[in-house]
Parts: structure tokens; sequence; C-alpha cells
């Protein structure tokens, strides 16, 4: 199975432009409680960022403006993605080795996280990341 899932919203635009509502509750996309939203923009030219994994969050990622593309590693399977569609959004699950490279000048990357920050939550060594992977499984 591919590590690229996304969670679609729908866009109630009309003749005056888009509008999304991510909707906490009752029919929501997300397949998590939302407790965190941040996001990313003016990333500086030429920088990646990432380049961790998490032991418990899950996430979902939309890129509302702009571009940049994803890497997903699993620590078997490596797969990239292009993030461009406002009403699309990247399920990032626990376990799972993010990168973000190629960002556009107006990117801006709107992510909405199912616990709250949490330094602990981080494996930012990849070793150690593979270490654990295959002690998991
Ligand atoms: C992820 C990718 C997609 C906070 O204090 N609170 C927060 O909620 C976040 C997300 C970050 N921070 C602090 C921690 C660092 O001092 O902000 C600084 C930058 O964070 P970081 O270097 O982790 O940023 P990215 O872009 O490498 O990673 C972020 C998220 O941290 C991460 O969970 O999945 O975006």
């Amino acid at each position: 199975m591919s590590l690229i899932q996304w969670v679609d919203f729908q866009s109630l635009g009309d003749h005056r432009g888009q509008l999304v509502a991510l909707e906490i509750g009752y029919e929501q996309a997300v397949p998590f409680d939302i407790k965190r939203v941040y996001y990313i923009y003016h990333t500086a030219p030429g920088v990646s960022r990432g380049f961790h994994a998490h032991k418990k969050l899950k996430q979902v990622a939309i890129c509302i403006s702009g571009s940049c593309r994803m890497v997903l590693d699993d620590g078997k399977v490596r797969e990239s993605v292009e993030m461009n569609v406002p009403t699309r959004g990247l399920l990032i699950d626990s376990l799972m080795w993010r990168e973000m490279h190629d960002f556009s000048d107006d990117c801006v990357l709107i992510v909405l996280a199912s616990e709250h920050y949490d330094e602990s939550d981080y494996i930012r060594e990849y070793n150690a990341f593979r270490e654990l992977i295959k002690n998991e499984t």
C-alpha cells in the first residue's frame, strides 16, 4: 500500500473564490481529534525541513498556497509527493520519517496535529528511527 494517503476537503467555492472549512467533530474529514494547528511559511530559498519522525503524533498537512514536496519514509519504502492542492491534506501517520523540500516562495503549509507539541515525541536521527521500526515489527 502506498504511504501517500490523502484526506479530501470540500471546497465551498462560488464566483467570489474558494473556501474550505475544517470542521471539528461532526462529519470531520480528519481521522483524529485535532489538538494543535501550526503553519509553515516564508521558507528561505533552498531550505529543506523536517528530517524526523514522531512516536505518537499523527498529522494532516495541507498546502494552502504555492507548493512543496513531501517525502515520507516508513523505514522500508520511501515516497515523494508534490503538495500543491489546497483541498487535499496528506495524512502523516506516527512512526513515519518526513522531509519537506522544494518550497516555492509563496508556500504555506498548514498542519493539523493529533497532539500538543512535545519534543520528546520526536525521533530526529534516521538510524534511531530505523532501529525503532525494526523493534516494532
Ligand atoms: C512536522 C513537520 C511537518 C513549537 O514550539 N511548537 C510546535 O507546535 C512546532 C511544530 C514547533 N515548535 C518549535 C520547535 C522548533 O524550535 O518550532 C521550531 C521549528 O520546529 P521544527 O524544526 O520541528 O520544524 P519542521 O518544519 O522541521 O517540522 C515541523 C513539525 O515540528 C513536525 O512535527 O511533522 O513540521
